[in-house]
């Protein structure tokens, strides 16, 4: 095919070929130096990487970006052009799948040996659209133009079995036996995706699962003369790959999804001892090659089959075999919401997976002998701490199995660890103090800085030379420029070009125009309501009706855009009617004469990795709200303190941290702390009283529930407005003052633009510390012990 022919995805695909042609040397190298030392590495166990676009950072990576850019132009092609046509992998929900991912980064740049493991989903996170404001999903065909970053291996598939019965017998010794006989099985077939680190020759791999119907299977059905039960039975293996669980933070504890976890896990252990260690080698010195993270619960059934693995098949007693899997696995847990915490019911298991049922109940029988041991006589405490829970059905609790397990537990920021050693799993920290640890999250500045922000970054590079990319704590060498008038100058200049390209992505996207002279106030992360979109919307819809009302004359209103991006569970109802109540303020407020184009708001649909790289460098003001003691961390939180927002936030997960590295005067804090929430909702939290006393709140509501924002019909959000007043979980009203106060002072510090970008400013120098680089050498401090390896890249040819 000649060029004249080709479309825009052809050429996007020739380029992409040939940027992995280029690292795939790299690959090799480094899995030849990884086989030749056979160091210790770390396996990331995730059912989620959120990896976003490919070809910008493997053209970063490998530092082919000019040369990329000027060859195309010969031939007369835009780079700028091909890079719009890639559809981002979306196999993610939101924070968790996204850290993942920039851990993975991370891991390469520093030249850490490792493997990411998990599921190559048909269908990524939900495509979200809006029908008259409502959200409505569609399916995330990622893979329709081909995918070019992926390497399938069709050839190293293994085998997973589910189902059946177990059965007693007697091993040489004449000691019984277990053994499990399954009932059906599907395989599971690698693909291969490449993760260059930073200009350093390393190439790490991330194995994804994909599912698909035995040979054995379909030979038998087939020679039965059966050909649609083979077929059918082909769909049904095939399902367990299909699509990615929507469900952020609120399992469903669907049986699919169990299979989906056990799926990955038995294929990444099998992968791991039978293919990544060499032949014959001695399990017993497993702990020195591998920890394997178990990134939230959803890989925690990787404990069963390792025990399972090292018993049934490999003949070892019990002892042994716990003292090794005790050492190989660690658990990092993301939440503090109960209802996320995933819970199996044991009829759900026993279906399943028999043998790991059985080998679960043994792990807890041995554990609360312990803890009977340990405190004699507290039945109630063992009755709380046992992995099994029997009420309202009997069941596993995850996260305990892995805190049990693993050598270490980890929470993802300064507060959530210590919350969680207070609170969500006390006994077990009280038990046993030093397995529990902290690592703070981070997120990589390649994607996030220098990828997402060419602006920013050339600025940084001419102030301070390029070594912050790799070590971001040098962009405290910024820390004297914030009172360098021409540098802050410059620094406004990268951010009104950030605004306009923000601008253009969103007409071009979705017909939606910015109005790039007003303050870009942003909020955008999966729609919760802890996370509490609902106050964000209370404080445009109570400035709108003071406007309305004439308390306050429109000249004041400092021009504001607001900017909104959430996707919410299909199933979870009320985080569905909040997208329709944002939808419907924006349409009202937009529409009306009266704002003068003062307040805006604008929600694109289908927020993803994509759009974020977009909004984040051209946003003034980053909202992260949460009620305090329920967000873990917040990763958004640092994308965009690192790219000179400043943060109105309650004191929760790492919004902490960042308020204490980048001073209290630039931070816009508001509500209750923690223990504040806390003796509020024991005292008995009476939702309506703030309703009382609180007129600008009243009239706010009152104007939601008289139908302003829906043709009058005062019926539409009335859940919303009930909820609130009656219940109101998450205390949005009780924190509605504070909020609105802090709005104010936001209005009055934007209102000084040198003290705002002086601000801007200072939080780019003292927010270093969250690149996921440096949560990486905590992890490899605290709970990894493995080296760094580097790779000689001298001798490769590009
Ligand atoms: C936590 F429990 N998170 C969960 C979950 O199921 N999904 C998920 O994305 C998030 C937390 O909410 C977080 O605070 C955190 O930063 C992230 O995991 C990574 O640790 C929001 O971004």
């Amino acid at each position: 095919m000649d060029l004249l022919q080709a479309s825009v995805n052809d050429k996007y695909l020739a380029l992409a070929r040939t940027v992995r042609h280029y690292l795939m040397t790299r690959w090799l190298e480094t899995e030849r130096r990884q086989t030749e030392l056979q160091s210790k590495a770390v396996a990331y166990l995730s059912a989620e990487f959120l990896l976003g676009r490919q070809l910008d950072n493997s053209l970063l990576a490998t530092d082919l970006e000019e040369i990329a850019a000027e060859s195309l132009q010969g031939l007369g092609i835009e780079l700028d052009e091909l890079r719009t046509v890639e559809v981002e992998p979306g196999l993610g929900n939101g924070g968790l799948g996204r850290l993942a991912a920039c851990f993975i980064d991370s891991l390469a740049t520093l030249d850490v040996p490792s493997i990411g493991y998990g599921i190559r989903y048909e269908y990524g996170i939900f495509k979200q659209t809006f029908v008259d404001g409502r959200q409505v999903e569609q399916p995330d065909n990622w893979l329709e133009l081909g995918s070019p970053w992926e390497f399938p291996h069709p050839e190293a598939a293994v085998t997973v079995n589910f189902g059946g019965h177990t059965e007693k017998t007697a091993d040489d010794d004449g000691r019984e036996v277990s053994r499990w006989v399954p009932g059906w099985s599907v395989e599971g077939v690698p693909y291969n995706y490449m993760v260059p680190g930073y200009q350093n020759g390393r190439v790490n791999t991330l194995r994804l699962w994909s599912a698909r119907a035995t040979k054995a299977f379909d030979l038998q059905i087939f020679n039965a003369g059966d050909y649609t039960e083979a077929v059918r039975a082909q769909t049904f293996a095939e399902n367990i790959s299909k699509v990615l669980y929507p469900e952020d933070s609120t399992p469903q504890g669907k049986e699919l999804r169990l299979q989906q976890q056990y799926f990955f896990v038995a294929c990444s252990l099998r992968n791991f001892i039978e293919d990544v260690l060499p032949a014959g080698y001695d399990l017993h010195k497993l702990p020195e090659r591998i920890t394997f993270q178990l990134n939230d619960t959803h890989p925690v059934i990787a404990i069963p089959e390792l025990m399972r693995i090292l018993i049934d098949e490999r003949g070892w007693n019990w002892d042994e075999a716990w003292d090794v899997t005790n050492q190989v696995f660690a658990y990092t847990c993301h939440t503090l919401l109960p209802e996320a915490l995933e819970v199996w019911p044991t009829s759900l298991l026993e279906k399943l997976l028999p043998r790991h049922l059985e080998i679960i109940y043994r792990i807890n029988k041995d554990f609360l002998a312990r803890v009977r041991e340990t405190y004699p006589g507290d039945e109630m405490r063992a009755r709380h701490m046992s992995i099994i829970a029997e009420s309202p059905e009997r069941a596993v609790r995850m996260a305990y199995l892995a805190t049990v397990t693993g050598s270490k537990v980890n929470g993802v920021a300064a507060l959530h660890s210590q919350l969680l050693r207070d609170k969500v799993l006390k006994d077990f920290s009280d038990m046993e103090p030093e397995k529990f640890t902290n690592v703070t999250n981070g997120v990589t500045p390649r994607r996030f800085v220098r990828l997402a922000n060419p602006g920013l970054s050339g600025l940084i590079t001419e102030a301070i030379g390029d070594g912050w990319v790799t070590d971001l704590d040098r962009l405290s060498e910024l820390e004297p420029l914030a009172d360098d008038s021409g540098f802050l100058s410059r620094f406004r200049e990268v951010k009104a070009a950030n605004k306009a390209r923000f601008a253009d992505v969103m007409e071009a996207r979705d017909g939606i125009r910015v109005d790039t002279g007003t303050m870009v106030d942003a909020m955008v992360k999966r729609l919760h309501e802890y996370k509490r979109q609902m106050l964000k919307v209370l404080h445009i819809v109570s400035l709108y009706e003071q406007v309305k009302s004439g308390a306050l004359p429109i000249e004041k209103v400092t021009p504001r855009t607001f900017v909104f991006g959430a996707k919410a569970a299909p199933g979870y109802r009320m985080a569905k009617e909040i997208i329709a109540l944002i939808n419907a303020v924006g349409r009202t407020v937009n529409d009306d004469p009266a704002m003068q184009g003062r307040l805006t708001i604008v929600f694109p649909p289908n927020y993803n990795v994509t759009l974020a790289e977009k909004l984040i460098p051209a946003a003034d003001l980053s909202e992260q709200i949460s009620v305090a003691g329920k967000e873990a961390s917040g990763t958004g939180n640092m994308k965009f303190a690192l790219n000179g927002a400043l943060t109105i936030g309650t004191d929760d997960g790492a919004n902490v941290e960042i308020r204490e590295l980048v001073g209290d005067e630039n931070f816009f804090l508001f509500g209750m702390s923690e223990p504040e929430v806390e003796r509020v909702v024991s005292a008995g939290y009476e939702p309506a009283s703030f309703y009382d006393k609180n007129a600008a709140l009243r009239r706010a509501l009152d104007l939601i529930a008289s139908g302003a924002f829906s043709d009058g019909r005062r019926g539409e959000f009335e859940p919303i407005v009930a909820n609130l007043l009656e219940q109101d979980r998450f205390l949005v009203l009780a924190d509605f003052q504070s909020y609105m106060d802090a709005q104010a002072r936001v209005d009055t510090a934007y209102a000084d633009q040198d003290a705002w970008t002086r601000s801007a400013v200072l939080n780019v120098a003292r927010t270093g510390f969250f690149s996921s680089d440096r949560s990486m050498r905590d992890y490899l401090d605290r709970i990894w012990h493995a080296e760094p390896v580097s790779i000689d890249v001298s001798s490769m040819q590009g």
